[in-house]
């Protein structure tokens, strides 16, 4: 029997890594692994039951909701709301942060911010989807927990991770000390280590870009969206464009291959698409712990001081050498 390390033995193996660990962030990540495999369970059936299409509601972003969606965000909010070490939370699918008044969960020394289905455009096209999952320490004192728990910087941020529920099923995660995925073998419900001490090569040859959105592009972005078209053998170009439009899917696989992924401000997205809180500043945790690189092409992202729940910003993150190169674009043409 090959030696199976489990989600949960892992997670308890590395509790001694954390000074008086308390075991709270233990159980918090094997709650959102089970969370995890219940929207796991849902997604595989989509197709067969009546959760697919949209849900006839509007997010705070004015995006359809999924049915799917709202489940997969009910699933999460249950699983803290009673497992006892989150006091609030704050999700995409929620205008504003649900803080608990439950025993003993209004006491947890956590909040998470999530989004519970990204890309969900994708899943009535059977397109991979992910999960994300941020977990940040509550700064305030007493009481219910305020606005101020979730506007922390990214740099601040206890452990950060995602879910792609893709050909396999797989939870990858970050307490900053290296990134390690899990893939859940489905014959026994268990997630097992599969990927330990992910690292994102620093070089790599895909881009992921929504080039639909060049015309809108800073000229910068412009001029490296043609640099990487160009035949030059040295630098392996042309590069290959690798667009999913599920962020967990397009990173995860530049996690694995090397690549960088951007989505900028455009006509349509200002400030960006993308979303500070449980999009980006997640990810960004991610790649950085596995060697990679998140700015907003201006500033670390983790650097970012939130003034919002859902504020966008513009993200390129990935291979720290294509990253590079991006800026290099950016910072002489603007
Ligand atoms: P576009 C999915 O809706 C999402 O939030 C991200 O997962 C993805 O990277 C992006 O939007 C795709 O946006 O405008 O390219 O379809």
């Amino acid at each position: 029997m090959m030696n199976i390390k489990t989600l949960n033995e892992f997670i308890l193996d590395k509790q001694h890594e954390f000074p008086y660990a308390s075991g709270d962030l233990t159980r918090l990540l094997n709650d959102i692994g089970i969370a995890s495999k219940i929207i796991n369970r849902e997604v595989r059936k989509a197709g067969l039951v009546n959760i697919l299409g949209a849900a006839g509601t509007e997010n705070i972003q004015g995006e359809d909701q999924q049915k799917l969606d709202v489940y997969a965000d009910n699933q999460f909010i249950n699983a803290f709301k009673y497992g006892g070490q989150v006091c609030a939370i704050a999700s995409e699918e929620n205008d504003d942060f649900l803080a608990f008044d439950n025993e003993p969960s209004k006491h947890g020394k956590y909040v998470v911010t999530f989004d519970p289905l990204d890309g969900s455009s994708n899943i009535d096209v059977n397109v991979s989807i992910g999960t994300i999952f941020s977990i940040y320490r509550r700064v305030s004192t007493d009481g219910p927990a305020q606005l101020e728990d979730f506007l922390q910087k990214g740099s601040e941020q206890i452990a950060a991770g995602y879910v792609v529920y893709g050909p396999s099923t797989m939870l990858v995660y970050t307490t900053g000390k290296g990134v390690n995925g899990f893939t859940l073998d489905p014959s026994i419900g268990v997630y097992c280590l599969s990927h330990p001490n992910m690292k994102m090569p620093d070089d790599g040859r895909l881009y992921s870009f929504n080039e639909g959105n060049y015309n809108t592009y800073s000229k910068g972005l412009q001029k490296y969206c043609d640099w990487v078209k160009e035949e030059d053998k040295s630098t392996g170009r042309p590069y290959s464009c690798r667009y999913i439009a599920s962020m967990v899917a397009d990173i995860h696989r530049n996690l694995i291959k090397g690549g960088v992924f951007c989505y900028p401000a455009t006509a349509g997205s200002p400030n960006g698409k993308l979303r500070l809180l449980y999009e980006c500043n997640p990810m960004a945790f991610i790649v950085e712990q596995a060697g990679g690189v998140a700015t907003t092409g201006n500033q670390r992202i983790m650097d970012i001081q939130p003034t919002s729940l859902h504020q966008r910003v513009p993200v390129i993150m990935g291979s720290k050498n294509m990253v590079n190169k991006v800026l290099e674009f950016t910072q002489q043409y603007g």
